[in-house]
């Protein structure tokens, strides 16, 4: 079938809005009809040709909300018509990782996901009789994609499309590292660098389980209403600080966080988060994603002297666990998605999306097909 998308086509460029063709499911797969899709910072990180495991050309776009329109042989636990939203993260609930209660990273087709094709090798998209990759196993800028059974969360059917499109990625992520990776405790004090589309979940989150003081961390000053209207109680600008940003925060948290988050994907923000943690038991989470080459460091002291490292991909939730009960609490209105979504837009204007959101101007921009 002929379906509409934003192509990647090179690293660097503008989408490219295309008519492509989609074939349809194949053993275990779903052909799914996108209603929304967001745009999360991860897509332009891979469209900057950051990412080492970017290919073009590719139709980006992991975090997307939609309807089941068929199903291929085999398939059992969806059928046409049914609401669902794509998992980068998959869960197979057979593999040695879904198993492990360790972990959520499913490990059933990652291979195949980050070659960009389907587990059997091949790519559902072409041009002109050309394959075009897959992304995320995902490819939500497109209104119709094929995913795999496993990589599909069934969710409820009075869920908006172009609010929960959203817990694809950035409110799972954000929500999911302080319930499920750092399980934060209510009196904690959190430090939380980047208040974009993943810090602000993690704020959200750290009110929501009774946190102390939520400290925000970002060199966008208009960031700072927006964290305290999701529960940051403190907001530091590291440009507006005098001295060292580390000592600072130490300072202002009497002693160091318990809990940090780093949601920017800087190597030298991530050295931060770890330091201004609490010297015995500070646990900082890396969220944010570096580009290739880019390398942590710290020196070993402040480990042996009781701070952890440790990172989270989609939040260690098991999406098709999780993600519904995550719309669950969006419908019961114990988290707020609406007031992060500053942008709505049809696809052909994907592209301002991308702008908006390295002028700091947006913290989700959707696109509604
Ligand atoms: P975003 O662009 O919405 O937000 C980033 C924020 O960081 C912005 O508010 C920006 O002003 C701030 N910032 C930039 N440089 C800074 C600095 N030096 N000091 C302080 N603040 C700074 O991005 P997002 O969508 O929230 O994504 C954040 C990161 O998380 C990205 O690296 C993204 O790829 C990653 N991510 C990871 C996962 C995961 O599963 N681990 C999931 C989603 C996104
Ligand atoms: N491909 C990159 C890493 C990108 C990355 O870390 N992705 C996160 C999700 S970001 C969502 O916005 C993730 O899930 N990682 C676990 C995994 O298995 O990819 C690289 O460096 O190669
Ligand atoms: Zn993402």
């Amino acid at each position: 079938m002929d379906v509409r998308a934003a192509v990647a086509f090179e690293a660097g460029k503008p989408l490219s809005i295309e008519t492509v063709q989609l074939e349809g499911p194949r053993e275990g797969e779903v052909l799914i009809e996108v209603k929304a899709t967001g745009i999360c910072h991860t897509d332009a990180f891979t469209l900057s040709g950051d990412d080492p495991e970017g290919q073009f050309p590719a139709i980006l776009g992991h975090e997307g909300a939609g309807v089941v329109a068929e199903v291929g042989p085999g398939v059992k636990s969806l059928k046409p018509g049914d609401h669902v939203i794509p998992l980068y993260t998959p869960e197979c609930r057979e593999c040695e990782y879904c198993l492990n209660p360790k972990t959520n990273l499913c490990q059933a087709i990652r291979t195949t996901q980050g070659q960009g094709v389907m587990p059997d090798g091949s790519s559902r998209f072409s041009l002109n009789g050309k394959p075009i990759l897959h992304y995320m196993g995902c490819s939500t800028f497109s209104n119709y994609t094929v995913l795999p059974e496993i990589a599909l969360a069934k969710i409820r059917e009075d869920a908006p499309f172009d609010k929960v499109c959203y817990i694809g990625c950035g409110v799972t992520t954000g929500v999911g590292a302080v319930v499920n990776t750092a399980k934060v405790e209510p009196g904690s004090n959190v430090v939380v660098f980047g208040l974009g589309g993943i810090g602000l979940n993690v704020i959200q989150a750290a009110r929501m389980v009774g946190a102390d003081m939520i400290v925000g961390v970002d060199i966008n000053p208009a960031r700072e209403a927006l964290g305290r209207k999701f529960g940051m109680t403190h907001f530091v600008n590291p440009k507006e600080v005098a001295g060292d940003l580390v000592p600072h925060l130490v300072e202002l948290t009497k002693g160091g966080a318990d809990y940090s988050f780093e949601c920017i994907g800087n190597t030298q923000t991530m050295r931060q988060a770890l330091e201004c943690c609490h010297k015995g038991w500070g646990e900082s989470i890396i969220i944010g994603v570096a580009g290739a080459g880019q390398e942590i460091s710290t020196r070993p002291f402040q480990l042996v002297t009781g701070r952890s490292w440790r990172g989270t991909a989609f939040g260690g939730a098991r999406g098709r666990t999780d993600v519904p009960k995550i719309v669950d609490w969006y419908m019961e209105g114990k988290l707020n998605i609406d007031d992060m979504i500053t942008h709505t837009m049809p696809l052909d204007r994907i592209n301002e999306a991308f702008d908006l959101m390295h002028a700091g101007k947006s913290i989700r921009s959707v696109v509604v097909y």
